[in-house]
Formats: C-alpha cells, sequence, structure tokens
C-alpha cells in the first residue's frame, strides 16, 4: 500500500479575503466553493438523496451500466487525477476498471480528503494513492510535481464544471488539458439542459435541505470569521434561468440589515441578495464547444436520463 497526503492550507486566508470582497461587490456574491465545510459537505451528501436531485443518481446509475464500455474507450492509463475529489467515491469503480499505477486526488478539504483517500490505497496495493489538500482552481498548477510520467486522465465527473460560468469552465478546462499533457485524457459528467421545472425542484427541494446547504454558508462565516449573519434574517432562493441556462442560487436579505465581518460592516437592503452559486446545464454540443476552446477533442459520448459523460483527447 502506498500512501501518500499533502496539504497546502491556503483556504482559511481566501475565505477572509473572497467574503470581504464578495461582499463589498454589487450584487454580492460569494464562491461556492466556500460551500464544502464538515457541515456543508454532509449538507450535500444529503441533497444527493432527496427524491428532486437526481443528478448524482442518475451519473452512478450512468457509470455503472456504462463503464465496460466508458473503460474500452478510454484504454491504458498510467495516472488518474481527479479534481474536488471529495469523499472519493467515484473514483473507486474507475481505478477497479483501468487499474493506473497512480491515482492523485486533490480538494480543499484536506483532512477529508485524506481520510477518504487512504482506504482506496489499503485495498488497491498496486496503486499508489497521492492527496493533496489545495484548492485546485487557484494552486492546480503545483499538482504537476506531484505527477509521474505516463499516460494521464483527468477525472472530473458530477457536473462539477456546471458551477464555473462558461468563460471559466474554459479556463478550467484548458489547466485540466496542461496537467493532462499531449496524450492525455479528459473524462467529465455534466447535468443536460431539461425541463425547467423539474430543475427548479432539484433546487428547491420539499425537505429544504437544498436551502439548509445555502444558509450553512453564513454560519461557516460566522464560525469561521467571527461574522454576526443572522440567519433568520435571510432566505434561500433558487430558480432556473432558462435563457442563461443555468441555476442561480441566491440568500435574500428579509430586511435591511448591516451585517459585521472583520470589523467592517456591510449593509444589505430589504430584499437584497447575496449571490452564491451557478449551476450550468448544458447541451451536449455546446459543452463540446466549449472544451474544444480548451484544447480538447471530444473522443466519445455517452448520455442517460439527462446526464452526459464525454470523454476528450
Ligand atoms: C456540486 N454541484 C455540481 C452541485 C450542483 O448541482 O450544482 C451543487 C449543488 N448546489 C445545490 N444543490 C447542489
Amino acid at each position: 500500500m502506498a500512501f501518500r497526503f499533502l496539504d497546502f492550507p491556503s483556504a482559511r486566508d481566501d475565505l477572509l479575503a473572497d467574503v470581504l470582497v464578495g461582499l463589498a461587490a454589487c450584487p454580492k456574491s460569494i464562491p461556492p466553493k466556500y460551500f464544502y465545510d464538515e457541515a456543508g459537505c454532509r449538507l450535500f451528501d444529503a441533497i444527493c438523496e432527496q427524491p428532486e436531485y437526481a443528478l448524482t443518481r442518475t451519473e452512478r446509475a450512468l457509470m455503472v451500466s456504462l463503464l465496460p464500455a466508458i473503460a474500452a474507450a478510454i484504454g491504458k492509463v498510467d495516472c488518474i487525477i481527479e479534481p474536488g475529489a471529495g469523499d472519493c467515491g467515484k473514483v473507486r469503480a474507475l481505478l477497479d476498471a483501468l487499474h493506473p499505477d497512480q491515482l492523485v486526488v486533490i480538494d480543499i478539504a484536506g483532512s477529508a480528503l485524506a481520510a477518504a483517500a487512504e482506504p482506496l490505497a489499503d485495498d488497491h496495493p498496486g496503486i499508489e494513492v497521492t492527496a493533496l489538500g489545495m484548492d485546485f482552481i487557484r494552486d492546480l498548477e503545483a499538482a504537476a510535481a506531484y505527477l509521474s510520467p505516463g499516460r494521464r486522465l483527468v477525472y472530473y465527473p458530477g457536473s462539477s464544471i456546471g458551477n464555473f460560468s462558461p468563460d471559466e469552465a474554459v479556463v478550467l478546462l484548458a489547466r485540466f488539458r496542461h496537467l493532462a499533457g499531449k496524450d492525455g485524457q479528459l473524462l467529465i459528467g455534466f447535468d443536460l439542459k431539461k425541463d425547467p421545472q423539474q430543475l427548479h425542484r432539484a433546487y428547491n427541494d420539499a425537505a429544504g435541505v437544498t436551502a439548509a446547504f445555502n444558509l450553512n454558508l453564513l454560519q461557516r462565516i460566522n464560525r469561521e470569521l467571527g461574522a454576526d449573519f443572522d440567519l433568520a434574517r435571510f432566505r434561500h432562493y433558487a430558480f432556473y434561468n432558462p435563457v442563461a441556462g443555468r441555476i442561480e442560487m441566491h440568500l435574500v436579505s428579509l430586511a435591511g440589515q448591516t451585517v459585521n465581518v472583520a470589523n467592517q460592516g456591510f449593509h444589505f437592503e430589504p430584499g437584497e441578495t447575496l449571490h452564491t452559486e451557478y449551476s450550468y446545464k448544458y447541451h451536449r454540443d455546446e459543452f463540446n464547444a466549449i472544451a474544444g476552446q480548451a484544447g480538447w477533442r471530444r473522443a466519445d459520448e455517452w448520455v442517460q436520463d439527462g446526464f452526459a459523460v464525454q470523454l476528450f483527447g
């Protein structure tokens, strides 16, 4: 068993800087990567179990039923890299199908990542598992130092690419291209455009789990930065914007109020929103065009129940 964990803890400083910049902006916004503290990860897992939120279940079913075809299309790889790997639950099946020599998982939540990645090394004695606790959106270049030579596959499942604007997605996919190298590949899963009512329900589940996930961001800022957000004075607000092709998630201020963060006051008008997340949905060819701008060429694709997995080389 070969396992190593390297932590690059810069996240706390980023949270303070990003919150101060985001609250001073107009409209106010905070990057969605900050949802995922311990409570946020638990709430996201609970979202994936909600009947209205089919995305995760659909991708899982697709990867089970079509894995032999996907593995055959990928062929031999020496190294799998998964940015934003979280609980490492999705990459296990690929390891069993592709038998690489090396797995590199990257996530901003370093200690949770290490706890999830070590059992992968226990269960796959032939694979060297490296867990990098870093903000891959900022520091991806630094990951290159930990990759052994050979044919690389970047795996980016879960429609996480939808949480970036199309322009940001091009930049991120170009970084993946650089990391994968000349003969590298990208396997990526994303949610397809579908009935707006269905999408609306997925981000407004009846049990209120997505609302709790959204509001937890304020709780995290209160706890980690000593802020004084009153959670009862903000409400979860999410809707599908069919023109932009995205879910927009916000926290609406229910009153005129001033919130203090690090000795700075930020005023909210009644009804003013704090934007917390976009979740872009794509047509298959729309996404192909975005990946094309980042230097990828589509090699294959698989579609099931409104979800797509595309392979690029
Ligand atoms: C992680 N990401 C793909 C989820 C999504 O659907 O955009 C995050 C999420 N936000 C609200 N519900 C789920």
